[in-house]
């Protein structure tokens, strides 16, 4: 009677395992036939009924059922993995002969890169990099560089006033001041940076960048100024570039010269770039005033210098054939990305 129960248990529960589609199925048919309250468990516990002779074969019996069920759920339950893996190896198929996105890589602002040109080249000359405030006290910048109260770059036309005594810094001299309040010569000093205008039209940015540098010690002459800006013009330009100094006049230098080069554009011959001179200007120098240096208590009797400053947007524009400054200011990336690497 208890063969022939398990008997039929062991079909039902083939038959239940053949059905089992999932492991989840799997486990429910281990539960219900096999679990502590299952139906094997249910019909052993009728196993005292019987006699002495039956009770370890019907116990053999038992055990192999019970076997064969667990080993047949085992079978299953493997059967089962590997067919879902098949599944996901088809439906997750990646085809690795697909183009990638192409990711977009910023690039460099074209004057961040002539800043940087040009910082290497007076760095590799001994130069060192300076920066300073961009609101900037009346005194460092107008005051310590012999520009009085009643000069024509004071006027209201040119500077951003903030206050009385405090001002958007119209050039980075003020960081050259700073500089030597602090420090006893020798120095050589390079200062980029932003600086403001009140003045905005084609030609001219309420905003633009400048570099600026100097270098003071015994015995710096005016043949120090050619040949720190001949071998910069010549190595930001180019080596045959024609290079020449003309006289010219900022409040804080004596002597003043400007620096002119080949026009880039037409070699010299004459065009609308270079306005028919075949030169273009590109920087100003000079030699400090002594009236500076009293303004930074350096001693005029016992050192000497020359200073230099020039537009980057002016330089960028030669450089890279830009016509129009206001490119710069933009940002539209389909300018922007043509100086990408
Ligand atoms: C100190 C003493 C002297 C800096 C100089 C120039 C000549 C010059 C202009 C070029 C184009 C400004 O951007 S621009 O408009 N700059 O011509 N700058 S000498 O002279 C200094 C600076 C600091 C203490």
């Amino acid at each position: 009677m208890i063969k022939q129960q398990l008997e039929a248990m062991l079909q039902q529960a083939q038959d239940a395992l053949t059905g089992a589609d999932s492991e989840a199925a799997l486990q429910e048919v281990r539960v219900r036939f096999l679990g502590r309250k299952g139906e094997l468990t249910a019909i052993m516990k009728e196993m005292g009924q019987l006699s002495s002779e039956d009770r370890p074969l019907i116990g053999a019996l038992a055990n192999r059922i019970k076997e064969e069920l667990e080993r047949t759920i085992d079978v299953r339950g493997e059967a089962l993995r590997r067919a879902e893996i098949s599944r996901r190896l088809v439906s997750e198929r990646i085809d690795v002969t697909l183009p990638g996105r192409r990711s977009f890589a910023g690039s460099k602002h074209p004057i961040t890169l002539v800043a940087e040109e040009i910082g290497e080249i007076f760095t590799s000359l001994g130069f060192a990099v300076e920066e300073g405030p961009e609101v900037e006290k009346d005194f460092y910048n107008f005051e310590a560089l012999n520009i009085p109260k009643d000069h024509p770059a004071r006027d209201m036309q040119d500077t951003f006033y903030i206050s009385d005594e405090v001002v958007l810094r119209t050039h980075t001299s003020p960081v050259q001041v700073r500089t030597m309040l602090q420090q006893p010569p020798p120095v050589r000093v390079i200062a980029p940076g932003t600086v403001y205008r009140r003045d905005s039209d084609i030609t001219h940015s309420p905003m633009f960048h400048q570099i600026e540098g100097f270098w003071v010690d015994r015995g710096i002459t005016f043949g120090d100024l050619k040949g720190v800006l001949t071998a910069f013009v010549t190595q930001f330009f180019g080596n045959g570039v024609g290079v020449r100094f003309r006289p010219s006049f900022f409040p804080f230098t004596e002597p003043s010269a400007e620096v002119d080069i080949q026009c880039v554009i037409c070699g010299g011959k004459g065009c609308r770039v270079c306005k028919n001179s075949g030169w273009l200007e590109i920087l100003g120098s000079g030699m400090i005033d002594p009236e500076v240096f009293r303004s930074v208590n350096y001693d005029p009797e016992l050192y000497t210098g020359f200073a230099f400053g020039m537009g980057l947007e002016r330089i960028a524009m030669l450089k890279y054939g830009v016509s129009d400054l206001r490119l710069f200011f933009d940002n539209d990336v389909r300018f922007l990305r043509q100086f990408g690497v």
